[in-house]
């Protein structure tokens, strides 16, 4: 009897060459005149992340940031994220609303990083949000997230938690009592109050 048990090691994205030999073993095309040329590498191989760390918090939401870079050649798109820290992760823009607020709203389609270039992601901006904190996150600690891009790679990092006392944008999609917290950053044009 055959097993066709087609498994896919580039998913893993661990080992590089490992990845570019099963990639050019898969390949469906017939056209392969320079395989090793014309597949991208993974987005999780192609992306890392400068300067991370994560807000600190005793319950309920937060926020994490940092630079991601991109040294690939095709887009990379963070489609999703994922941490120990917390039961639900969204990746947030932040925007103004009709009323002339700042709030933050789940980013369709992901965070989308140019081929050779930087996302910040940063207070007042594009975020990684914790929805549901499992645990009180303290300064010092640190918390490990896992994104995973458009074609299933994933890239795992750690961020140290930090104290801020700003990233409190209000929260589009909320509910009541999540909705409420002030802005601390400094990109509004109405008056700042502290
Ligand atoms: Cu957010």
């Amino acid at each position: 009897m055959t097993l066709r048990h087609h498994t896919t090691p580039a998913r893993l994205g661990v080992v590089l060459a490992a990845a570019s030999l099963a990639l050019v073993g898969c390949s469906t095309s017939d056209d392969g005149a320079a395989a090793s040329e014309t597949s991208a590498a993974p987005a999780g191989d192609s992306v890392t992340i400068n300067d991370a760390w994560v807000k600190a918090a005793d319950s309920g939401m937060t926020a994490a940031f940092g630079e991601l870079v991109h040294n690939g050649s095709a887009d990379a798109t963070v489609v999703s994220a994922t941490t120990e820290a917390s039961s639900a992760l969204e990746l947030h823009e932040t925007v103004e609303n009709d009323a002339g607020e700042m709030v933050m709203r789940e980013v369709e389609g992901g965070f989308v990083i140019p081929a050779g270039q930087e996302l910040d992601l940063e207070p007042g901006g594009n975020h990684i949000m914790l929805m549901d904190l499992t645990d009180p996150l303290q300064a010092g600690e640190e918390v490990t997230f896992t994104l995973t891009f458009s074609d299933d790679s994933t890239y795992e990092f750690t961020a140290p938690v930090k104290d801020y006392s700003g990233a409190n944008e209000n929260y589009q999609n909320g509910d009541d009592n999540d909705s409420e917290m002030d802005m601390g950053g400094s990109d509004s044009e109405t008056d700042m109050d502290h």
